[in-house]
């Protein structure tokens, strides 16, 4: 039986990663890379909020994978590299093998460690799927080991991860996967809309508090990383749709006068000054499909629920 081949690209030093978060923290406003919200926690707690009646994306998009699969299969074809940016527990890749019939798997995610046990099992499951685990974050830069093969390509971006980025940053990255994925390659990416500000809202201010716990638990990431001896206490959690640039936008926001100290430097922050911690934009149908024409994709294809709220897209 195959077992499954991990590489480990380049990892960001310790020292990097605290001269990121000190000059942001130092900028006007503050603000922290989203990515810091993924520790061991972190990572837990985005999985509860997957499964809060609130946060819709997570369901919606697998009800569209549902009903929709085969017909996305049809403009993809079997046997590719399916290669999944951010893989996580491989989940949401595998729920798909049956339909799309891929060759090969490679995921992809900032720590190869987090993507052996996931491979292992899956790997006794789909024991003819050739699999590679890929420890790299791609968020600067795309790049895949040659082990990743030269088969034709599919890559697969879900749960509007690509969110995160600007548009324009979001553009680079598609440009990348273009090029990643060469003459015949295809992408199969999940993309959540614009849709009325209440719902968006109450997804990313959970009565449950779930999002707020995720938020915060950067604060002790500060601590952590950095040596940064900011308080929980000292910060509620606020998310807010900012629909001049189409993105839910999550702050920390300092609920009294307060000075974070690390080796190094300090901040100030006055009662209710932010630390701004995530950007996730959403899209609308025609919007996202102009900026795949822009990344050079020629073909698309769109399937959305039947209330619009979250669209999957493949693009060749
Ligand atoms: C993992 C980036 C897709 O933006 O919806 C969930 C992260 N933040 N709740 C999103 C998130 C707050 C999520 N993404």
């Amino acid at each position: 039986m195959a077992t499954p081949r991990f590489i480990q690209l380049h990892q960001e030093d310790s020292a990097a990663l605290r001269l990121e978060l000190a000059r942001g923290l130092s900028a006007s406003p503050a603000m922290v890379s989203p990515k810091f919200l993924y520790d061991a926690l972190g990572s837990r707690l985005f999985d509860a909020i997957t499964e809060l009646p609130e946060y819709y994306p997570t369901r919606t998009e697998r009800a569209i994978f549902d009903v929709h699969a085969a017909a996305m299969a049809a403009c993809i074809g079997p046997g590719r590299t399916m290669i999944d940016l951010g893989a996580g527990s491989c989940e949401k890749a595998a729920r798909l093998f049956g339909v799309m019939q891929p060759a090969r798997y490679v995921a992809v995610d900032i720590s190869v460690d987090y993507l052996r046990q996931a491979l292992d099992s899956l790997q006794r499951q789909h024991p003819r799927i050739e699999m590679l685990g890929v420890g790299a974050d791609f968020s600067s830069s795309l790049v895949l080991p040659p082990e990743a093969g030269r088969g034709e390509r599919l890559l697969f971006y879900p749960g509007s991860s690509i969110g995160n980025f600007t548009p324009e940053q979001a553009l680079r990255l598609l440009r990348q996967v273009r090029d990643v994925g060469g003459a015949g390659g295809a992408l199969l990416i999940g993309i959540d809309l614009v849709k009325d500000r209440s719902v968006l809202e109450r997804a990313y201010d959970d009565p449950l508090q779930v999002t707020a716990a995720f938020n915060l638990n950067l604060l002790r990431r500060l601590d952590t990383l950095l040596g940064c001896d900011a308080r929980v206490e000292d910060f509620s959690h606020v998310a807010l749709f900012n629909e001049r640039d189409s993105r839910i936008e999550m702050h920390l926001q300092a609920r009294r006068d307060v000075t974070l100290r690390w080796p190094g430097g300090e901040r100030r922050l006055a009662e209710g000054e932010r630390i701004h911690t995530e950007n996730s934009y959403k899209y609308t149908v025609e919007g996202f499909d102009r900026l795949l024409r822009e990344a050079g994709f020629t073909r698309t294809a769109c399937w959305t629920d039947p209330q619009r709220w979250f669209a999957v897209f493949v693009a060749s």
